[in-house]
């Protein structure tokens, strides 16, 4: 049985599917789901959101249950930490990872100085009308989503600086050691690297990394075991 995953190619939590299945190096085939018109695969994911995977017929989804049915799977290597203490520490970083730094992605790429590179990763795969006219629509959706959650109401130097603090904890966490929790990469690491990832393609939130040594390491060891 091979995974089937459905996914927006630019989506972190796609990508943090994607370096879970690497890791675990399962082979899968991949289906890209349309921007526009929304809807085409509701039948896969009937809430509109992506990852979702098709196991054999069984489909998950919600990035989360996408991994603990990856890990299921293929228990080896394990990204759920066996401590239990261990285990709490990686699930509230996952989720720390998917609630709060997923709206610095959505906000800081939406800013006109990092729109081109948001749009162009975004409409990879569109062309022509329909391409110009998602990209004249979309900034604004994006940017009711942020105003909506808060972040997108804060100024420029607010976001950067609430970004700043976050790479700093990230930083000190990762002070003297190789992964988030634990003596392994984990859901945490995953997680967590798939939204600095797309922070990275903006320019305050890669000037951020650059700037913490020990956290542009760790990308690369992430990135090492996952891509
Ligand atoms: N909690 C979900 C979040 C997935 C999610 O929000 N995906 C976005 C793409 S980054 C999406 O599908 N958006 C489409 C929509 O909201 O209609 C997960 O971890 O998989």
């Amino acid at each position: 049985m091979t995974p089937i995953l459905y996914q927006f190619r630019i989506s972190p939590y796609c990508d943090k599917v994607r370096r879970a299945m690497r890791l675990k190096g399962l082979a899968w085939q991949t289906v890209e789901v349309p921007i526009a018109p929304p809807g085409k695969f509701k039948h896969i994911s009937p809430t509109g959101k992506f990852p979702a995977v098709d196991f054999g017929g069984e489909i998950a989804v919600d990035s989360t249950d996408i991994l603990a049915r990856l890990e299921a799977l293929v228990p080896t290597p394990a990204l759920f930490p066996a401590d239990a203490r261990d285990r709490a520490e990686a699930l509230i970083l996952e989720d720390w990872a998917d609630e709060s730094l997923y709206f610095f992605d959505l906000t800081m790429r939406n800013w006109p100085q990092n729109r081109m590179s948001f749009l162009d990763d975004l409409l990879h795969a569109e062309s022509g009308l329909k391409r110009r006219v998602i990209a004249a629509v979309t900034p604004g959706v994006v940017r009711g989503q942020a105003r909506a959650q808060g972040l997108g109401r804060k100024s420029e130097a607010a976001v950067v600086a609430d970004l700043a603090r976050h790479y700093d904890a990230l930083a000190a966490r990762l002070d003297g050691r190789d992964w988030l929790v634990g003596d392994a990469i984990s859901i945490a690491d995953i997680a967590v690297r798939a939204m600095v990832f797309v922070l990275d393609r903006t320019i305050e939130g890669r000037a951020l990394t650059q700037a913490r040594p020990g956290l542009d390491a760790w990308s690369r060891r992430v990135d090492a075991a996952s891509l």
